[in-house]
């Protein structure tokens, strides 16, 4: 009989119908989130491991990298690994994957609909039918926002950012980007500066990756540049947008509406926005369909399967 590999599991796999299960059947996991001392445990069990199974949003630590001296792999599920510390895991040679291209069409799907639902006022339509208010309040529902045939700013034109541009096409918008970088590989339009971006477009959408790099990026500046029409979506990273700087601009008229699945201190959603009918809420779930969930879980026991048996993962960052 074979015995099942020890795998560090950093935090649960709850977003996944079966990796935890998986993970189970094939390896034998140590779940550190479950231990109170965190760092006896891994003096105690750390040996002889030689993988880390994380997420995006439990990450992995340079704590945790060097507590582990066999460590050769970390596979993560998720595509933004701002919570790995990459540099650390370079530093000791230890190879780092992610859940890359599996999540890209279910992203920027989520990214259309918080884009529709904030300029055409789905979601408080819907409130508006279920508290019975249609035909029992005098006045009408409020007029929404078009969206066919405006101005598309993409902050990040990476995978995602891309699969949202396209999708803007077939609503015949004309769209334009702001990257570090221009890409020669692309007929979009370049923006060098973001606040030309935001001053030119009717919509904004983050899609680029988190981290200090990235931080506070949609500044204040960013925000009041898109305007008091402007409406901006975030399916990237909470901490890239000063959340203080657009709950400010939203309670000012400043800005037109926001459609949020990211929030700079999540779980936590600033109360003032729960009030705003011009906001749309969402918790974290871009990549949240059976399908994709299943190809990201997928990619992971690939990941881990292919380093035990050859040394290597098969998307690396
Ligand atoms: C995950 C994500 O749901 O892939 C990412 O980077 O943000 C989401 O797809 C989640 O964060 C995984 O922990």
């Amino acid at each position: 009989m074979t015995t099942k590999p020890r795998v560090l599991q950093v935090g649960p796999l709850a977003g996944s119908p079966t990796a935890q299960d998986r993970l189970n059947a094939e390896y034998t996991p140590l779940e550190l989130w479950k231990e109170q001392d965190k760092a006896a445990f891994l003096a105690r069990e750390g040996k002889g491991v030689r993988a880390v199974v994380t997420t995006a949003t439990a990450g992995c630590s340079a704590e945790i990298i060097n507590a582990l001296p066999d460590l050769q792999a970390i596979c993560s599920w998720g595509v933004g690994y701002e919570t790995i510390d990459v540099e650390a895991a370079r530093a000791r040679n230890v190879l780092v994957s992610n859940t890359p291209d599996v999540l890209t069409d279910c992203v920027a799907d989520l990214a259309w609909g918080l884009m529709l639902a904030t300029a055409r006022r789905i979601a408080q339509g819907d409130r508006y039918v279920r508290a019975n208010q249609w035909g029992q309040v005098h006045g009408i529902f409020p007029l929404g926002t078009r969206v066919s045939g405006k101005k598309l700013g993409i902050v990040g034109l990476g995978r995602i950012g891309e699969a949202i541009a396209r999708r803007g096409l077939g609503f015949d918008m004309q769209v334009r980007y702001h990257n570090r970088r221009q890409r020669q590989d692309v007929d979009y339009g370049y923006e060098a500066s973001l606040v030309s971006l935001a001053r030119w477009a009717d919509y904004l959408v983050v899609a680029t990756v988190g981290g200090p790099a990235t931080r506070h990026l949609v500044s204040r500046e960013v925000i009041e540049a898109l305007g008091p029409e402007g409406m901006i979506v975030n399916i990237a990273r909470g901490p890239v947008i000063d959340e203080t700087a657009l709950v400010q601009a939203l309670s000012d008229g400043k800005l037109g509406g926001a459609g949020l699945d990211v929030f700079e201190f999540e779980p936590k959603v600033p109360d003032a926005l729960k009030q705003m009918d011009n906001v749309v809420l969402l918790p974290h779930i871009g990549s949240a369909t059976y399908e994709t969930r299943e190809e990201m879980a997928n990619v992971v026991f690939d990941n881990l399967r292919s380093f035990f048996e050859t040394g290597k993962v098969v998307t690396p960052v």
